[in-house]
């Protein structure tokens, strides 16, 4: 053996922190070997450093290819320091034992995250040496310490200052790092080869031949949708942050699994609004939603809908909570209330509820790329469904065209139609939902059950507007819309039957437009 120091591997395609830590190593007494690119930096900040080609004796090859895939890098890493024939075999053969691999790999998913990668850049961008390397020290965590976060390098030095060396704790920690981070590595490769259509480098669909995704635990929670199901909470990793990832909770108890999916369903049809709007969600459907001036209104209004609904609902609000709210809403019972910010009046009176959770969440982030939903044995994968029809897209098809007013609580029905599960038929008017049919089997069904809510919360549908998910197939749904009080109607169309159910508006009188667009939702 030509060096008895500890020894310590530096190769980084990321390279911030790397001469800081290379130098704290040093003065630790680490021997540093490194690879091309990271020694050089390391030996132009005047520190001690042999690169790896020094050490094996063969240079880096092949354009790069070949840099660290050698027996006596792989051999220094995986030797077992307490069996005495690994040390033995080392000695024979002049191999050093390496202490610390920190290694950082070719940066695959920046590269292909450039529209402009070809498919040789992208190929070149995928890191063999560098997993060999840390998938062997991950193994071998018993007597290595890997490193492929830069903001691991800091606790790693500290614990040698303090204990002379690094914890087996923290080993296996940094290893299982290494397993995540390889796996979703290889993740991102087999995606993106896998996307190719066929052998088409150029072209790509959304849908991989094998689609991996990583998810990270957040956290256990106590128990999933009934108290007999365990849960645990997951993000996805590397994705940018939706509803979850981006809360922030101010007050309140954890949040329970049916707590954080009603939450994800309230934000998600709160921010489609542009004017300030109330939402409130009861297990997974918006029971009340409403535009107006002001959070006030807007959930005075919302929750006109229906009051016994709302009892232990979720409340969000796109626009900053006002006193005045706070002082309406603590009239009722409310699991949680989301908003992007609570004014000090309100927080003064919310806080005093012991069992509110409050949340405030950033309205703007950006969707999920894929919905997914299982089913036994297997993943059903769509685009979301982020169609938003505009008034220039509606089609006017009845005699009678519909008043601007009218028009106005149309868009505001089918914003919030999308939201509520199939069949969905919801009353509206002036900004706010009247009566809202939700998840039946039949869309007959569905408008009975919304103007029988409507009635039973007092509120007349006489000249409301209806919107409808997906089409009629027959006109009795129609029929009970209108029976009901409705003068206008709001539907995608498509039917086989319009002809029929465009007879019966015509002959009952009322407004009817398509939007040629439906949005079912499961
Ligand atoms: O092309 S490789 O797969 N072949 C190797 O043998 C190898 N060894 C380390 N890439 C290899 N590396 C990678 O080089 C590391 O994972 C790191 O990302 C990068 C550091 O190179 P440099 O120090 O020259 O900048």
């Amino acid at each position: 053996m030509h060096n008895m120091k500890k020894q310590a591997l530096i190769s980084c395609s990321d390279k911030s922190g790397v001469v800081e830590f290379a130098k704290a190593l040093t003065e630790l007494g680490y021997h540093i070997l490194s690879t091309g690119g990271t020694a050089k930096l390391i030996a132009q900040a005047g520190i001690p450093v042999q690169e790896v080609a020094d050490y094996t004796g063969f240079p880096e090859m092949l354009d790069g290819r070949v840099k660290t895939l050698n027996p006596k890098i792989h051999a220094g890493i995986l030797a077992r320091r307490p069996v005495a024939e690994h040390m033995e075999a080392l000695k024979q053969f002049e191999i050093d034992p390496i202490d610390i691999v920190a290694v950082n790999l070719y940066p695959f998913e920046q590269a292909i995250a450039n529209p402009n990668c070809t498919f040789e850049n992208a190929i070149e961008n995928i890191d063999i040496g560098g997993p060999t390397m840390i998938r062997a020290a991950a193994k071998n965590h018993e007597s290595v310490t890997v490193i492929v976060s830069p903001g691991d390098y800091r606790k790693v030095i500290e614990e040698i200052k303090e204990k002379g060396n690094v914890s087996p704790e923290t080993r296996l920690e940094l290893a299982k790092k290494v397993f995540v981070h390889t796996a979703h590595y290889d993740a991102m490769i087999s995606n993106y080869l896998t996307s190719m259509k066929g052998n088409d480098v150029s072209t790509r669909t959304k849908f991989p031949e094998s689609l991996t995704r990583q998810w990270v635990k957040v956290q256990d929670m106590r128990y999933g949708e009934n108290p007999h199901q365990e849960a645990a909470f997951y993000r996805e990793r590397n994705v940018a942050p939706g509803l979850l990832a981006g809360y922030h909770q101010l007050h309140g108890k954890e949040l329970s699994y049916n707590n954080i999916a009603d939450s994800d369903a309230a934000w998600e049809a709160v921010r489609s609004f542009d004017s300030p709007a109330c939402v409130i969600i009861k297990h997974a459907n918006p029971c009340g939603a409403a535009i107006g001036m002001n959070s006030e209104e807007a959930y005075t209004k919302a929750f006109k809908c229906d009051p016994t609904s709302a009892f232990g609902g979720i409340i969000a609000f796109n626009c900053e909570v006002s006193k005045e709210t706070a002082e309406k809403i603590a009239k009722q019972f409310a699991e949680v209330i989301i908003a992007p910010e609570f004014s000090q009046g309100a927080l003064d009176i919310l806080l005093q509820k012991k069992n509110l959770r409050l949340l405030t969440v950033a309205m703007g982030h950006a969707r999920n790329d894929l919905d997914m939903k299982r089913i036994g044995g297997g993943l059903l994968v769509q685009t979301p469904d982020t169609q938003c029809v505009s008034e220039k897209d509606l089609k006017v098809v009845t005699k009678l065209a519909p008043t601007s007013a009218q028009i106005s609580d149309m868009m505001f029905a089918w914003k919030i139609a999308k939201f509520i599960k199939s069949n969905t038929i919801v009353f509206v008017r002036d900004g706010m939902t009247l009566g809202v049919g939700a998840g039946q089997m039949s869309r007959v069904d569905s408008a009975r059950i919304a103007s029988i809510k409507a009635k039973e919360a007092g509120l007349s549908l006489e000249g409301s507007v209806a919107a409808s998910d997906a089409f009629f197939p027959f006109r009795d749904g129609l029929d009970v819309i209108i029976d009901a009080g409705a003068t206008a109607v709001i539907q995608p169309g498509g039917s086989i039957r319009d002809e029929e159910v465009i007879a019966a508006a015509n002959e009952r009188g009322i407004t009817m437009v398509f939007t040629g667009e439906r949005h079912f939702r499961h």
